[in-house]
């Protein structure tokens, strides 16, 4: 049994207004990157594990990914007072055809938003084709894609080969559980990052 903390377990729960309780309490504490990274990570990692072994069924799966979604929220705000408006430059994203997994996507959002980045957030599922329109009239220098499943990760090198046959000048960062440096490099991505901060 792994140590979860209070914060982590509520969202376990499905526990929304108690999650977001504790994360109040936690963001003055340990900031709303360490409430992200610290405790909603782990405890989304444990949820995907007892989904794995038929612990969990997809209703918790559902109910933590809201209790998460709702604390992340939080954070976001809370980053967002901090952040600085100085621009850096645009980043498109989203969450590649097929996948509806965007609370990673919403995390990475939050963090390049606090660094100065200016972020068109395209949400999730979205197709190869209006990925790429989408950065070319916001005039992106920067795509950032995420996958989390295997069977969606695919999808990452459509949006790469749209790219390039349309000769356009961004590049495109990926990111996401299920993709790998070695996957990243193999379908011509221009960087690769484990984590939001990384995708600064
Ligand atoms: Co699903 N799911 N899910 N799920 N889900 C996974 C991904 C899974 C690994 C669970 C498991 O079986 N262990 C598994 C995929 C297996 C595989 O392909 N290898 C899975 C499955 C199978 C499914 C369904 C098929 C279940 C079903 O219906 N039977 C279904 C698919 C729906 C679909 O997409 N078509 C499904 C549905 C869902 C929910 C909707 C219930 C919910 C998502 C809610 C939402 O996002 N709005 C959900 C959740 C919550 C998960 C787990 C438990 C948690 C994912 C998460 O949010 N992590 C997940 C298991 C796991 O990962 N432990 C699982 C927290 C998040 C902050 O991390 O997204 O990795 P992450 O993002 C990180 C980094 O990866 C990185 O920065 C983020 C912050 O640190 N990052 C980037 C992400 N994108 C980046 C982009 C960058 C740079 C960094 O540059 C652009």
């Amino acid at each position: 049994e792994v140590h979860l903390s209070p914060l982590a377990a509520k969202v376990l729960d499905g526990d929304e207004e108690g999650a977001l309780g504790e994360a109040r309490r936690l963001i003055d504490l340990e900031g709303p990157l360490g409430v992200i990274s610290d405790h909603l990570v782990p405890a989304l990692d444990e949820v995907g594990r007892r989904y794995e072994t038929g612990e969990f069924f997809l209703p918790q799966l559902i109910e933590a990914a809201q209790a998460a979604s709702a604390v992340c929220a939080l954070a976001e705000e809370e980053l967002l007072r901090e952040g600085s408006s100085a621009s850096r430059g645009t980043v498109v994203l989203a969450t590649v055809e097929g996948d509806l997994h965007d609370l990673g996507k919403n995390v990475v959002a939050t963090v390049l938003k606090s660094h100065g980045y200016r972020v068109v957030d395209l949400g999730k599922d979205v197709k190869a084709e209006r990925i790429v329109e989408a950065a070319l009239r916001e005039g992106a220098q920067v795509v950032g894609l995420s996958a989390l499943m295997t069977s969606t990760v695919p999808r990452m090198k459509e949006v790469i080969e749209e790219t390039h046959r349309r000769g356009c000048g961004f590049k495109v960062i990926v990111g996401g559980a299920a993709v790998s440096p070695w996957y990243a490099r193999s379908i011509g991505a221009d960087g690769m990052s484990y984590d939001a901060v990384g995708a600064c």
